[in-house]
Protein backbone atom coordinates (compact mmCIF):
# COMPACT_ATOMS: atom_id res chain seq x y z
CA UNK A 1 0.00 0.00 0.00
CA UNK A 2 1.40 3.43 -0.87
CA UNK A 3 1.31 5.79 2.03
CA UNK A 4 0.14 9.99 1.61
CA UNK A 5 3.13 10.76 1.33
CA UNK A 6 4.23 8.40 -1.26
CA UNK A 7 0.99 9.01 -3.24
CA UNK A 8 2.20 13.18 -3.57
CA UNK A 9 5.95 11.96 -3.91
CA UNK A 10 5.16 9.95 -7.32
CA UNK A 11 3.10 12.58 -9.49
CA UNK A 12 5.53 14.91 -8.39
CA UNK A 13 8.30 13.13 -9.24
CA UNK A 14 6.38 12.07 -13.02
CA UNK A 15 5.60 16.13 -13.87
CA UNK A 16 9.40 17.29 -12.99
CA UNK A 17 11.34 14.46 -14.26
CA UNK A 18 8.93 12.31 -16.53
CA UNK A 19 6.92 14.52 -18.23
CA UNK A 20 10.18 16.42 -19.45
CA UNK A 21 11.71 13.74 -21.24
CA UNK A 22 10.07 12.59 -23.75
CA UNK A 23 13.21 9.87 -24.47
CA UNK A 24 12.62 7.63 -20.53
CA UNK A 25 10.59 5.10 -21.60
CA UNK A 26 12.47 4.12 -24.49
CA UNK A 27 15.93 4.78 -22.72
CA UNK A 28 14.09 1.90 -20.06
CA UNK A 29 13.00 -0.32 -22.93
CA UNK A 30 16.22 -0.36 -24.51
CA UNK A 31 17.83 -1.20 -21.64
CA UNK A 32 15.42 -4.11 -20.64
CA UNK A 33 16.25 -5.62 -24.17
CA UNK A 34 19.96 -5.30 -23.74
CA UNK A 35 20.14 -6.56 -20.39
CA UNK A 36 17.88 -9.28 -20.55
CA UNK A 37 17.60 -10.19 -24.06
CA UNK A 38 14.64 -12.73 -23.65
CA UNK A 39 12.17 -9.71 -23.71
CA UNK A 40 13.20 -9.29 -27.14
CA UNK A 41 11.09 -12.12 -28.43
CA UNK A 42 7.58 -10.17 -27.67
CA UNK A 43 9.26 -7.97 -30.23
CA UNK A 44 10.03 -9.72 -33.65
CA UNK A 45 8.12 -7.67 -35.54
CA UNK A 46 10.10 -4.40 -33.77
CA UNK A 47 13.38 -2.68 -35.08
CA UNK A 48 15.12 -2.95 -32.18
CA UNK A 49 18.32 -1.26 -32.50
CA UNK A 50 19.63 1.22 -30.53
CA UNK A 51 17.57 4.42 -31.40
CA UNK A 52 14.97 2.77 -33.41
CA UNK A 53 12.09 4.94 -34.00
CA UNK A 54 9.50 1.94 -33.13
CA UNK A 55 10.95 1.89 -29.64
CA UNK A 56 10.76 5.31 -29.32
CA UNK A 57 7.05 5.70 -29.76
CA UNK A 58 6.66 2.06 -28.20
CA UNK A 59 8.28 3.85 -25.00
CA UNK A 60 6.11 6.76 -25.14
CA UNK A 61 2.96 4.78 -25.09
CA UNK A 62 4.23 3.05 -22.00
CA UNK A 63 5.41 6.25 -20.36
CA UNK A 64 1.82 7.43 -21.20
CA UNK A 65 0.37 4.36 -19.82
CA UNK A 66 2.52 4.85 -16.78
CA UNK A 67 1.18 8.69 -16.61
CA UNK A 68 -2.18 7.32 -16.28
CA UNK A 69 -1.64 4.99 -13.61
CA UNK A 70 0.33 7.91 -11.22
CA UNK A 71 -3.43 9.76 -12.12
CA UNK A 72 -4.80 6.92 -10.68
CA UNK A 73 -2.92 5.75 -7.68
CA UNK A 74 -6.30 4.64 -5.74
CA UNK A 75 -7.77 2.94 -8.59
CA UNK A 76 -5.14 1.37 -10.36
CA UNK A 77 -6.98 -1.75 -11.32
CA UNK A 78 -9.94 0.07 -13.33
CA UNK A 79 -7.40 2.46 -15.06
CA UNK A 80 -5.76 -0.29 -16.45
CA UNK A 81 -7.62 -2.55 -17.22
CA UNK A 82 -8.05 -2.58 -21.02
CA UNK A 83 -3.73 -2.77 -20.78
CA UNK A 84 -4.29 -5.69 -18.54
CA UNK A 85 -6.32 -7.57 -21.00
CA UNK A 86 -3.87 -7.05 -23.22
CA UNK A 87 -1.28 -8.11 -22.04
CA UNK A 88 -2.71 -11.00 -20.30
CA UNK A 89 -5.13 -12.11 -23.51
CA UNK A 90 -3.49 -11.24 -26.60
CA UNK A 91 0.23 -10.49 -25.89
CA UNK A 92 0.42 -12.83 -22.99
CA UNK A 93 3.40 -11.77 -21.30
CA UNK A 94 5.35 -13.55 -18.86
CA UNK A 95 4.44 -11.53 -15.79
CA UNK A 96 8.57 -12.08 -14.97
CA UNK A 97 9.22 -9.88 -17.35
CA UNK A 98 7.40 -6.96 -15.59
CA UNK A 99 9.63 -7.21 -13.23
CA UNK A 100 12.35 -6.60 -15.54
CA UNK A 101 10.78 -3.51 -17.04
CA UNK A 102 10.18 -2.23 -13.58
CA UNK A 103 13.69 -2.78 -12.73
CA UNK A 104 14.84 -0.94 -16.02
CA UNK A 105 12.55 2.03 -15.03
CA UNK A 106 14.40 2.78 -12.01
CA UNK A 107 17.41 2.36 -13.52
CA UNK A 108 16.54 5.13 -15.73
CA UNK A 109 14.58 7.37 -12.76
CA UNK A 110 17.98 7.10 -11.11
CA UNK A 111 20.63 8.36 -13.78
CA UNK A 112 18.57 11.07 -14.85
CA UNK A 113 17.57 12.22 -11.11
CA UNK A 114 20.71 12.12 -9.99
CA UNK A 115 21.26 12.95 -5.92
CA UNK A 116 17.08 13.54 -6.13
CA UNK A 117 16.68 9.84 -6.52
CA UNK A 118 16.32 9.48 -2.77
CA UNK A 119 15.60 6.27 -0.73
CA UNK A 120 12.69 7.78 -0.75
CA UNK A 121 11.62 8.26 -3.80
CA UNK A 122 13.36 4.86 -4.75
CA UNK A 123 10.91 3.35 -2.24
CA UNK A 124 7.92 4.75 -3.41
CA UNK A 125 8.24 3.95 -7.16
CA UNK A 126 9.46 0.07 -6.15
CA UNK A 127 5.65 -0.09 -4.63
CA UNK A 128 3.87 1.89 -7.42
CA UNK A 129 5.91 -0.46 -10.08
CA UNK A 130 5.05 -3.51 -8.29
CA UNK A 131 1.60 -2.15 -7.82
CA UNK A 132 1.64 -1.91 -11.58
CA UNK A 133 2.77 -5.19 -12.42
CA UNK A 134 0.55 -6.70 -10.76
CA UNK A 135 -2.71 -5.19 -11.64
CA UNK A 136 -1.13 -5.68 -15.72
CA UNK A 137 -0.37 -9.71 -14.66
CA UNK A 138 -4.01 -10.21 -12.53
CA UNK A 139 -5.87 -11.21 -15.52
CA UNK A 140 -3.39 -14.43 -15.98
CA UNK A 141 -6.29 -16.65 -13.27
NI1 LIG B 1 3.53 -3.64 -22.87
C1 LIG B 1 1.98 -2.98 -25.87
C2 LIG B 1 2.29 -0.68 -21.59
C3 LIG B 1 5.22 -4.17 -19.92
C4 LIG B 1 5.20 -6.28 -24.30
N1 LIG B 1 2.36 -2.14 -23.59
C5 LIG B 1 1.82 -2.06 -24.86
C6 LIG B 1 1.07 -0.82 -24.98
C7 LIG B 1 1.18 -0.17 -23.78
C8 LIG B 1 1.98 -1.01 -22.90
C9 LIG B 1 0.56 1.17 -23.40
C10 LIG B 1 0.36 -0.33 -26.21
C11 LIG B 1 -1.09 -0.74 -26.11
C12 LIG B 1 -1.90 -0.34 -27.31
O1 LIG B 1 -1.32 -0.10 -28.38
O2 LIG B 1 -3.12 -0.26 -27.14
N2 LIG B 1 3.71 -2.63 -21.09
C13 LIG B 1 3.08 -1.46 -20.75
C14 LIG B 1 3.41 -1.12 -19.37
C15 LIG B 1 4.23 -2.10 -18.91
C16 LIG B 1 4.42 -3.06 -19.99
C17 LIG B 1 2.92 0.11 -18.66
C18 LIG B 1 4.89 -2.28 -17.57
C19 LIG B 1 5.24 -1.31 -16.77
N3 LIG B 1 4.91 -5.00 -22.21
C20 LIG B 1 5.50 -5.03 -20.99
C21 LIG B 1 6.49 -6.07 -20.95
C22 LIG B 1 6.51 -6.67 -22.19
C23 LIG B 1 5.50 -5.98 -22.98
C24 LIG B 1 7.33 -6.39 -19.72
C25 LIG B 1 7.34 -7.80 -22.69
C26 LIG B 1 8.58 -8.03 -22.31
N4 LIG B 1 3.57 -4.51 -24.74
C27 LIG B 1 4.33 -5.59 -25.11
C28 LIG B 1 4.09 -5.87 -26.51
C29 LIG B 1 3.17 -4.90 -26.97
C30 LIG B 1 2.85 -4.05 -25.82
C31 LIG B 1 4.72 -6.99 -27.31
C32 LIG B 1 2.61 -4.76 -28.39
C33 LIG B 1 3.57 -3.88 -29.18
C34 LIG B 1 3.08 -3.58 -30.56
O3 LIG B 1 2.85 -2.39 -30.87
O4 LIG B 1 2.94 -4.49 -31.37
Amino acid sequence: MLTAEEKQLIPQVWDTVCNKHDGLGAEALERMFFVYPPTKTYFPHFDLHQGSDQVHGHGKKVMAALSNAVKNLDNLSQALSELSNLHAYNLRVDPVNFKLLSQCIQVVLAVNMGKDYTPEVHAAFDKFLSAMSAVLAEKYR
